[in-house]
């Protein structure tokens, strides 16, 4: 996602959070705001065009190495590369967000990171390898030259939310809260946590992996790339696209608070 899908999922989280996990991480981040979460959720986008932060590029993704739109599916020995994926990384910054060893430094990075996997894996594009995650799929959407991949990270989310910024994040979060607790997804939100287990990180994102990469064929290409390829995007496609989009933005943010609540107290 972009950075405002990125903040919409932080928002949503802090929204379902104990008040023990907002302080825990509230100490951890050293930020007492209620955008404590939100405003660490787009440092891993920053940190991996760093020099020092090269090696964690493979960690926003896991490329699934299946044949869309004919079968969907992520295997983890199979996808998840030598250099790492987004299913070890959220494994690694697990295990070194709950380390009573390392610095302060090295603990808030691992809860920025954690932040950050919880949002990628849920954007159907970043459980996929095909065409580079589809960026090498060109498109146009409302007549601006862009990828597939591009216009599922952010111009679909922004024309939908009305902008990038932290304000248009807060409100839909809002929304798409009322939408968990009460609304559209009020009956669906405990399935949401099926499987979720702390001891067990890489079972547990595979999960939230598979569930994410079904869409690329049920929705992101479901007539395959040559019916997206130099299509403009912005009318049938945005319309079928976006509950998808809302949906796992919707789920991102709850799982992450289910996440950070079993790290912190140990229950969802
Ligand atoms: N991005 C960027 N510069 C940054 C941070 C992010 O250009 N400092 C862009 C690159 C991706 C998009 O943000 O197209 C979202 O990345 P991701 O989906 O990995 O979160
Ligand atoms: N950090 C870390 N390990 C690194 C790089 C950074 O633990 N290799 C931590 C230190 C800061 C945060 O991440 O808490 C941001 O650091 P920087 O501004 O150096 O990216
Ligand atoms: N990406 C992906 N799968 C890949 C490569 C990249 O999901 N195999 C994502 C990461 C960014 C966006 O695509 O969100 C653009 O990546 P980059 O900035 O590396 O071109
Ligand atoms: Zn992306
Ligand atoms: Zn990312």
């Amino acid at each position: 996602w972009g950075d405002m899908g990125h903040e919409t999922v932080a928002y949503i989280a802090s929204n379902f959070v104990t008040t023990a996990t907002k302080t825990h991480f509230q100490k951890i981040l050293a930020d007492t705001t209620t955008d404590y979460l939100a405003a660490v959720a787009t440092y891993a986008d920053t940190y991996r065009y760093t020099s020092a932060g090269l090696y964690s590029k493979p960690y926003h993704f896991i490329d699934a190495n299946d044949n869309p739109p004919t079968s969907c599916g992520v295997d983890y020995s199979r996808d998840c590369g030598t250099g790492g994926c987004v299913v070890s990384a959220i494994k690694n910054y697990t295990a070194r967000v709950q380390s009573s060893s390392l610095s302060a430094a090295n603990v808030a990075q691992a809860a920025k990171m954690v932040v950050h996997f919880i949002g990628d894996i849920h954007q159907p594009l970043h459980d996929e390898n095909l065409d580079v995650g589809g960026n090498d799929i060109d498109v146009t959407f409302n007549g601006v030259s862009t990828n597939l991949h591009h216009i599922w990270d952010t111009n679909m989310p922004e024309l939908y939310a009305g902008g990038s910024t932290l304000a248009v994040a807060k409100k839909w979060a809002t929304t798409l809260t009322t939408a968990i607790k009460t609304g559209t997804y009020s009956s669906d939100a405990a399935d949401w946590l099926t499987g979720i287990d702390i001891t067990d990180p890489v079972s547990s994102a595979m999960i939230w992996a598979q569930d994410s990469n079904a869409f690329v064929c049920s929705t992101v290409m479901p007539n395959g790339v040559s019916a997206v390829e130099n299509v403009d995007l912005a009318g049938a496609y945005y319309t079928a696209a976006m509950p998808i989009i809302e949906e796992q933005i919707a789920k991102a943010g709850y799982r992450l608070a289910a996440w950070l609540n079993l790290i912190a107290t140990g229950s969802t």
